[in-house]
């Protein structure tokens, strides 16, 4: 219990003592890696679909699901997610068929597992939800900018992964864009308080 109490005075202590100038947002190193299916970095430059650019793109060489993970480099505040899908690499005219599914999923940080997306945690998307077999899907998603995807709470990650099934050779992923915000040194301090106490 001594040893208890010596702790919480300290991290008290550090609190006071931390200077207004450290509790700035990290220095956060965003990085990219395919996830499925096996040997998917051949597929095409998975690097287009998140370069800030709508005109590059991930044009794929493979018709079946395929993901893609985007890691934060360090903890962040997840609110919204959205895509900028086409045909071709250019043609945003329409929306995507029936059965051609795609989901986001963030890894929750607090409870370390993984989480869908879906009509029941978030909002944006109401009228695409399909389920399948168990699984939450997105059927009929319009090429161009998807609505954007927004969690009714803010989520604790580190990294989000966006699947989807295509289509035909050459349609494409041209851009995925996140609302999010690095988690400041006072509220990892907080969310590390949150998760002691839940685990
Ligand atoms: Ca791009």
């Amino acid at each position: 219990m001594k040893k208890m109490k010596y702790c919480v005075a300290a991290f008290i202590s550090l609190l006071m003592l931390t200077p207004a100038s450290s509790l700035q947002a990290q220095d956060c190193q965003t990085s990219l890696q395919c996830v499925q299916p096996s040997g998917c970095e051949s597929l095409g430059d998975w690097s287009n679909l998140y370069d800030g650019n709508t005109s590059t793109c991930f044009q794929t060489s493979y018709t079946n699901w395929q993901g893609i993970e985007i890691e934060f480099g360090c903890t962040v505040e997840l609110y919204a997610l959205r895509r900028y899908m086409t045909r071709d690499g250019s043609s945003t005219a329409g929306s995507r068929g029936w059965g051609q599914g795609e989901r986001f999923h963030y890894y929750d940080v607090i409870d370390s597992t993984w989480v869908t997306l879906t009509g029941s945690n978030t909002s944006g998307w109401d009228s695409y939800w399909y389920q399948l077999n168990g699984y939450w899907n997105n059927w009929y998603v319009p090429y161009g900018w998807a609505p954007w995807q927004t969690l009714d709470t803010p989520a604790y990650t580190d990294r989000i992964r966006y699947y989807f099934d295509c289509s035909w050779v050459g349609e494409s992923i041209n851009e995925i864009e996140i609302n999010y915000n690095p988690v400041v040194e006072s509220e990892e301090q907080s969310w590390g308080s949150v998760k002691s106490i839940y685990h």
